[in-house]
């Protein structure tokens, strides 16, 4: 099929998702997904479409076919992804390569082959240059070599951008590109090993106040800068992506504000109520140095964070206590 524009077709231009659409939401029951599957049914959207893992294996691309085939979705959010922290990335890249691009692969072409009205792919804020300009703009795509502890990932995410942008330009396909920055929340991964910061501090931290410790290790420094999305906030500006934005490339979402890992070590422990000490472990990598995104571009559409971070460790604590402190 030759090339064809994309306004040609009427793809182009938001039509606002109705409350009856068939959505799916892949990767339901993860950190991103698990929080729009909440964020659309408390909305109202009532007709969301999920299989569990053993349900629908993603990876396989005959079976991820019949599945758009024999329930033809209207709207995708792209939230299935193998994720981890640092060390998870960089111990397993084999992993992170090739379950992202497989699965990427499979849905985004069977998106297009059953024709959905729109689909939004999840990236991550580890795409950009490791030395890019603070704060990152989406122009940064590469521009630079990326951080070596998640290359294999950061290559895939950005081949699932290139993909979205692919099909847009030749088939007019309306599939559009989230970057998040770091998140945490409700249903995070709280693997000591395979989590991110935010949430093996938290547990680390509660850990030390039970046990009476007098220190709790900090990977790396400390001295690295990250930004924290609650997922909630994401969700929301993911759903507002859905009903508003209908462009090629990355877009960012963030809160435009960082700290250093000490920095949320210590806010952390004035939550849960820690009084020790900090020790820092520097076998452990630091990783990019600072990785704060602009989000220009999303505000001037009219989307903000709305949760403090100091609100939400609140809100992600007081799960933690609720659903997986019992040890
Ligand atoms: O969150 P994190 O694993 O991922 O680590 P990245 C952020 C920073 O926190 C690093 C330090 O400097 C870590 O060394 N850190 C301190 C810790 N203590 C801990 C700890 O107990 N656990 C962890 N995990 N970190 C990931 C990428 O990078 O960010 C992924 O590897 C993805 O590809 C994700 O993009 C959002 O922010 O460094």
């Amino acid at each position: 099929m030759g090339y064809r524009a994309a306004n040609e077709f009427g793809f182009l231009g938001c039509s606002k998702m109705k409350k009856t659409d068939l959505i799916y939401v892949a990767g339901q029951t993860g950190l991103v997904g698990s929080s729009i599957m909440r964020y659309l049914e408390q909305r109202g959207y009532n007709n969301i479409l999920t299989r569990t893992h053993s349900e629908l294996d993603l990876t396989c691309q005959a079976d991820v076919k019949s599945f758009f085939k024999e329930n033809s979705p209207d709207y995708v959010f792209m939230a299935a992804a193998r994720v981890g922290g640092i060390i998870a990335n960089s111990t397993y890249p084999a992993n992170f390569i090739y379950d992202n691009l497989v699965i990427t692969t499979n849905v985004l072409h069977e998106s297009y082959n059953s024709g959905v009205k729109k689909l939004l792919y999840l990236g991550s804020s580890c795409i950009y240059p490791k030395h890019a300009d603070q704060p990152i703009n989406e122009e940064s795509l590469l521009s630079g070599k990326l951080e070596p502890t998640n290359e294999p990932y950061a290559i895939s995410k950005i081949a699932g951008i290139t993909m979205c942008d692919s099909y847009r330009r030749q088939y007019g396909s309306d599939f559009i590109s989230a970057m998040p920055t770091n998140l945490y929340g409700p249903n995070d991964n709280f693997d000591l090993e395979t989590s991110h910061v935010f949430a093996a501090l938290m547990r680390k931290i509660h850990e030390a106040k039970l046990d009476d410790s007098d220190s709790v290790t900090i990977w790396g420094s400390g001295k690295p800068k990250r930004e924290f999305l609650f997922v909630n906030d994401l969700a929301d500006a993911l759903v507002f992506l859905m009903d508003n934005f209908s462009e090629p490339g990355p877009i960012n979402v963030g809160t435009g504000q960082d700290l250093s890992i000490h920095e949320l070590a210590k806010l952390l422990s004035d939550v849960i109520g820690y009084t020790g000490d900090f020790v820092f472990d520097t076998s452990k990598p630091d990783g990019t140095p600072r990785k704060l995104l602009d989000v220009n571009r999303i505000r001037s559409l009219g989307w903000s964070a709305k949760t403090s971070l100091e609100e939400g460790i609140h809100i992600t604590y007081r799960w933690f206590l609720d659903n997986l402190a019992n040890r």
